[in-house]
């Protein structure tokens, strides 16, 4: 087990204060720190190897592409795909759904089929399906989630059916913390005849994720929530539908062949990927599979149960503090919302703010669940690997000092 103490000197900037007090960051699930081996590895790219990638001869090109791709590699070990055909390149998340929304799901969808989703899902894995529900006439069905804000299987086997051609869900909710039994859902969805596309935007920087063994179909997540850079993301996609859709954008480095009248497309994954990438968040989200891989991801998940276990407790005792999620600390992640009773969450995160910590406070991109749960908006407090116990003390200690502040006036 490594010491997750110690590896908060790896995070530059952890290391400042905020309003005069130590940087306690607990707003991991809106985007992760970088440790400065993925910094080096960006400063070394665009010092020593900058190049555009596939299409030089020269060294430097040649350096490009190979980091480039062998970062492709390092991404498809990571979630132990079956092949690099399968590992796409994207700015995102958000893009990695929309292809799959736009370019799978408007060449499969008729009017009358049904995209299965659920009340948890961030906006990003609802409007890109109620886009390509509104140019096919399919319909958008949600899957309910039980009290204590887990999805509800009873519901979610009710609504799946022969209809359903598409079912799209999170992998673990940026704002409940549940981790969902996506490979009982793959199952139950290709028993159904539907395709399976989880957003695991939440999941892989926070457990082993295998999806091979899920069976997933499709599965999409983004660089920076896993200690790499903005701009760079995944979908991965099983061969067989790969091959069978249209990229989403033309151009430059994803054709075989251009005519006045017509152009053929580059083999897998090439296809999709037009224009220049983003050649060095590919290349830094390699260094943060490394970094992660060197932690290793049972012991990122050890450790953030570890803290959760620690805090649920603490923060179930403060009076008029509402959770929201399932307070089994088994099922969560780092991820912890929550309200204060009386004050909006705004002041509450602001006030933590000028203690130092930084949570977010709002809807999280995920109106339809804030609809859901009755509230316009939550705190959220969200942990990753160099988080400690002594956050989750600043944090509850903070919380004390904001309801005393708010009651009383002074901190
Ligand atoms: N899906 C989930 C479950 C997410 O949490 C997010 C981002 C996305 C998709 C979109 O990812 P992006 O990298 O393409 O933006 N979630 C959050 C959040 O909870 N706070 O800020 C961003």
């Amino acid at each position: 087990m490594p010491k997750f103490d110690e590896l908060k000197k790896d995070f530059p900037i952890l290391f400042q204060e905020v309003n005069d007090e130590p940087l306690v960051y607990l707003d991991n699930a809106a985007t992760t720190q970088k440790p400065q081996a993925v910094l080096d590895v960006l400063q070394k790219y665009y010092q020593e190897d900058n190049a555009n990638v596939h299409r030089g001869v020269h060294t430097l090109a040649e350096r490009a592409t190979k980091d480039y791709e062998d970062a492709r590699e390092k991404v498809r070990a990571f979630i132990n795909a079956g092949s690099t055909k399968e590992v796409l390149f994207t700015r995102g998340t958000t893009t990695s759904l929309n292809w799959v929304a736009e370019s799978f799901g408007g060449a499969i969808l008729k009017d009358g089929d049904e995209i299965l989703i659920s009340y948890m899902e961030h906006h990003s894995n609802i409007i890109p399906w109620q886009q390509v529900a509104k140019k096919t006439g399919a319909k958008l069905i949600y899957t309910n989630l039980t009290a204590d804000g887990q999805l509800d299987l009873a519901d979610f086997k009710e609504k799946l059916s022969s209809k359903t051609k598409i079912v799209s869900l999170a992998y673990a909710s940026n704002v409940l913390g549940v981790v969902n039994p996506v490979e009982e859902l793959t199952t139950l969805a290709h028993q159904a005849g539907a395709v399976m596309v989880v957003d695991a935007a939440q999941a892989v920087p926070h457990l082993p994720v295998d999806v091979q063994k899920i069976d997933c179909d499709f599965l999409a997540f983004s660089g920076h929530k896993m200690l790499g850079p903005t701009g760079i993301g995944i979908l991965y996609g099983k061969e067989k539908y790969l091959e069978q859709m249209e990229p989403i954008e033309f151009g430059g480095e994803m054709i075989d062949f251009v005519y006045e009248d017509h152009s053929t497309w580059k083999e897998l994954p090439w296809k999709f990927e037009a224009g220049t990438p983003n050649i060095a968040g590919a290349i830094g989200l390699g260094a943060a599979i490394d970094y992660l891989n060197a932690v290793g991801m049972e012991n990122i998940v050890a450790h953030e149960q570890e803290l959760i276990n620690y805090l649920l407790p603490q923060l179930e005792e403060i009076p008029g503090l509402t959770i929201y999620g399932p307070q089994d600390s088994s099922l969560h992640t780092g991820v912890v919302a929550f309200n204060l009773v009386g004050l909006h969450p705004h002041d509450v995160a602001t006030a933590l703010d000028m203690e130092g910590i930084a949570v977010r406070a709002g809807h999280h991109c995920a109106q339809v669940l804030m609809r859901y749960l009755d509230t316009p908006a939550t705190c959220r407090a969200s942990f990753y690997l160099y988080n400690t116990k002594e956050d989750c003390d600043k944090l509850v200690a903070a919380i004390y000092a904001t309801k005393e502040f708010f009651n009383h006036g002074t901190f």
